[in-house]
């Protein structure tokens, strides 16, 4: 694995040392003891039960009977495990805006995927933005998967980043350069894990305190893993979710096997230690808050004994791994309350020596400091965790209040509440034997999406529509361009514009369907006027 000079890796990412004002920060910074350090690991499609730590006490379930995580649970030891942690949304990138910015996807109407890459949320207060305004000796960086969404990292705050970079990246080296990744750094786990290692050292020397943010394309499919971890599971024990086919090499072409993805978690875990035995060897652990989770739940063999996964509402597609250490947080402790990615900006604020004056206003979150130091509770601007997940073929709304949960299909407009306490996997709905309860929640939940504004799932199917009609409209003009050439090059230009061609006809039909739909139940009357409020809105 390659290592990356602290100078060559400063130039590599066309940062200046002017930009970074070292000396002045030095100057400034009295007591590098003063300010923790923070340091957020943001996973890729991780689900609850995807590590080898238990997420819930007593429920042996919640953990993974095969992946191995030691990192993992060295942080669970030295810290606190959050049993109920949710990710903002069941998809990538309204989870990393909504973490962003601290507020939920339904305000940011930010709630889909496809549409990200279209807005532009300069008007917002990033974490880096937030940090540098209680202390502008803060140094920031961000490493991984961004997102589509505007800014860059670079106009959110963040001083060392390698950019706006998507999925495409975790699996292949450039636009321009279409070769994989090399398989010695799988998912790039190991040199985004190098860049934040190098730029952690850089601020210890300039005794800067920073905000690392390390966000990694694993584990999104494709799978990728180095081979001698891949080789190690053939030889382990299997577990319940293994296949005999699991221990023979997949087909040429298969992008998830078992195997491969129980040794990405591995690896992945294994950039998890090179940060923690960096923190050590800088000296800095004691002095550093590390928060590990994930941006949705689990799609890979289900999430059990979960209902979901990911794209949806159902607690698969929302509770996530979370695990935090740090300075003043019990070792082996655990946290049962809900909590949500929205919280960690306001978290980081306070932990930071902000205080609510501190943070940007509009934020849905609340900061976690209480529950970390065990000296409190999460205060938020409103009651109950809010879901809002109107795209795709299941559109839903959630509202998270205590043990319950109430959870509406838009489809159907059908409601369903859960004890999560005593059904974790979300399988007795108890709106009819709770009406009060279920009444009080949906209230809360329409309330709030009437305030902020939510998106519709019409105008979602709308967007996409109009989106995909633009999409083939650019396309068949590239292929009038090139229909009746003779170079071989534009020929197969033409053949490839073909597939794209289908793909883009097969999703618009699917897309009108859905708003066929959904147009047709309304009338019927079965879903109300407005999926936002209409006449069961209006906060109370
Ligand atoms: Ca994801």
């Amino acid at each position: 694995m390659s290592t990356v000079s602290r100078r060559s890796f400063l130039m590599s990412l066309g940062i200046g040392m002017a930009a970074m004002k070292f000396s002045e920060a030095r100057a400034s910074v009295k007591d590098q003891n003063a300010k923790p350090n923070i340091i957020l690991i943001l996973t890729d499609d991780q689900g609850w039960t995807n590590t080898s730590v238990p997420m819930m006490a007593g429920v042996p379930e919640s953990r993974s009977d095969f992946y191995r995580t030691p990192a993992l649970e060295s942080m669970a030891a030295k810290g606190m495990i959050f049993s109920n942690a949710y990710s903002p949304a069941p998809v990538c990138t309204p989870t990393r805006c909504s973490i962003q910015f601290g507020k939920t996807p339904a305000k940011l109407k930010n709630t889909g995927h496809y549409n990200s890459a279209r807005k532009d949320f300069t008007n917002e207060v990033s974490i880096a933005q937030a940090l540098k305004r209680i202390d502008p000796t803060y140094a920031t960086a961000h490493f991984g998967k961004w997102g589509g969404q505007r800014p860059a990292p670079e106009g959110a705050g963040y001083d060392a980043t390698d950019g706006r970079l998507n999925n495409y990246h975790g699996d292949f080296r450039s636009l321009e350069d279409t070769r994989p990744v090399p398989r010695d750094n799988p998912k790039r786990i190991f040199s985004i894990t190098d860049h934040a290692c190098a730029f952690m050292e850089e601020q210890v020397q300039a005794n800067r305190p920073f905000y690392l943010q390390l966000s990694h394309y694993a584990v999104h499919s494709q799978h990728k893993a180095r081979q001698e971890t891949i080789e190690k599971y053939k030889l382990l024990p299997p577990g319940q979710l293994c296949t005999p086919e699991d221990y023979q090499d997949p087909p040429p072409g298969v992008n998830e096997w078992t195997l491969e993805f129980a040794a990405m978690v591995e690896d992945l875990d294994t950039g998890v230690r090179m940060v923690l035995d960096k923190l050590e060897t800088l000296g800095i652990a004691n002095t550093t808050y590390v928060f590990f989770t994930s941006d949705n739940g689990g799609i890979f063999k289900g999430n059990a004994p979960l209902r979901g996964q990911k794209t949806q509402l159902w607690e698969g597609g929302v509770r996530v791994p979370l695990i935090v250490c740090g300075p003043g947080i019990e070792p082996s402790s655990r946290c049962d309350e809900p909590v949500a990615g929205w919280d960690f900006l306001p978290t980081f604020v306070d932990l930071a020596g902000g205080n609510t004056s501190d943070f940007p206003k509009g934020l849905d979150g609340g900061s976690l400091r209480p529950l970390l130091q065990g000296t409190g509770e999460v205060q938020r601007p409103h009651e109950g965790l809010m879901f809002h997940f109107p795209s795709y073929d299941c559109p839903q709304s959630a509202i998270r209040l205590g043990e319950y949960k109430f959870l509406i299909d838009w489809e159907t407009e059908e409601g369903y509440l859960f004890n999560l306490a005593e059904d974790l996997g979300e399988s007795r709905n108890l709106v009819t034997e709770l009406p009060e309860k279920a009444a009080e929640l949906r209230r809360k939940l329409m309330g709030y999406l009437a305030e902020v504004g939510a998106e519709k799932p019409e105008d979602l199917h709308l967007e996409r529509i109009q989106e995909l009609t633009a999409q083939k409209q650019r396309l068949n003009i590239e292929r009038r361009e090139v229909l009746y050439s003779d170079d071989p090059a534009a020929r197969d230009k033409w053949r490839d514009s073909q597939y794209r061609l289908r793909f883009i006809e097969d999703t618009l039909a699917h897309e009108q369907e859905r708003l066929v739909r959904i147009n047709a139940l309304r009338k019927q009357g079965r879903i109300k006027q407005s999926a936002t409020g209409g006449d069961r809105g209006g906060k109370k």
